[in-house]
């Protein structure tokens, strides 16, 4: 801790006399916070940096689709987490709107749909396709989901269109939406001991792929318009007649007043860029090692320093 203030000190003093740019205004810098752990332990890294450069940082919890207006309007300054797959519709709107902007994509490449075990796999060894998944519908009924299989979504805020996946591909599947990300590893952990086949969304980079093993469902590709024009996508009628990009972006936006009130700090967010084991390790901290998310951003600074000194130059 002490070490990583002063040499942002250093850091610091070297850029201020080297340029005549405007002073950060006081007031605080808004950063979201949403309900899944990588992007909480990123919000705290970013917002201490922020705060070793003397800026006020404020947190607020937010909705995850919701919070793209909020940063349009400037009520939140920035999203440091724009995962193509979850969140690329409400984005995409937000611009045209105008207010927020693209502020550049991390690094880290992502992928966002339903996933599998895999010990799924040996009772249904037509997998990864989508088809082979739905022949094997039986494997994943439940009491709740009746001659249906069960598909654990995600909560709610995250993908909005998983049951009109379902339909526009006639799959015999019922979408149920998990209350936290928590009770997508709860499912899987619970599967684990009789090796029982499950099917759940799940994403990457994230600390499950170091624990369990497993397969992303191949889905019709992504195809830009899946969402927008029915005649994209194998079934003419339909929307989201595809899987979520299988090499999505990972984005960070702003509101566009950022620039002009806190030039500073948006020069360090627009050199931002996380890989996939950073961001996979982040996650790691919260979830396995059960850290708190400021104490994990703590210790990731401490183990990082030489990653982040490099954006404040
Ligand atoms: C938005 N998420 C990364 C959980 O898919």
């Amino acid at each position: 801790m002490k070490l990583r203030t002063i040499s942002l000190a250093v850091a610091v003093s070297a850029a201020c006399s080297t340029s005549v740019a405007a002073a950060d205004s006081s007031d605080p810098i808004v950063i979201p916070i949403h309900n899944w752990s990588s992007q909480i332990v990123m919000s705290h890294v970013v917002g201490q940096i922020f705060e070793s450069m003397g800026n006020n940082v404020e947190f607020v919890t937010t909705d995850s689709q919701a919070v793209y207006e909020s940063v349009r309007l400037g009520d939140v300054t920035l999203e440091l987490e724009v995962w193509e797959g979850a969140f690329g519709a409400s984005f995409r709107a937000a611009l045209e709107k105008g207010g927020l902007h693209d502020a550049g994509d991390h690094d880290a490449v992502t992928r966002e749909d339903w996933w599998y075990p895999m010990w799924t796999k040996d009772a249904c060894p037509g997998l990864p396709s989508w088809e082979a998944l739905n022949d094997c519908a039986d494997l994943f009924a439940t009491a709740e989901t009746g001659s249906k299989g069960r598909y654990l979504d995600g909560p709610v805020d995250w993908l909005k269109h998983g049951q009109e996946r379902v339909a526009a591909l006639g799959m015999n599947f019922q979408v149920v939406n998990a209350g936290s990300a928590a009770a997508l590893w709860a499912e899987i952990g619970a599967a684990e001991a009789d090796k029982k086949p499950v099917v759940v969304f799940n994403w990457t980079p994230n600390f499950a792929e170091a624990v369990w093993p497993g397969e992303f469902v191949e889905f019709p590709v992504w195809v830009d318009g899946c969402d927008k024009d029915p005649a994209v996508g194998p079934n003419p009628d339909a929307l989201y007649d595809c899987g979520n990009p299988a090499n999505g972006y990972l984005k960070k936006a702003a509101w566009d007043g950022m620039e002009g009130k806190w030039p500073a700090a948006y020069g360090v967010l627009s050199k931002i860029s996380f890989t996939n084991p950073q961001i996979a390790e982040m996650a790691k901290f919260v979830d396995i090692d059960e850290m708190e998310p400021e104490e994990a951003a703590e210790a990731w600074l401490e183990a990082n320093e030489s990653v982040w000194q490099s954006w404040l130059n």
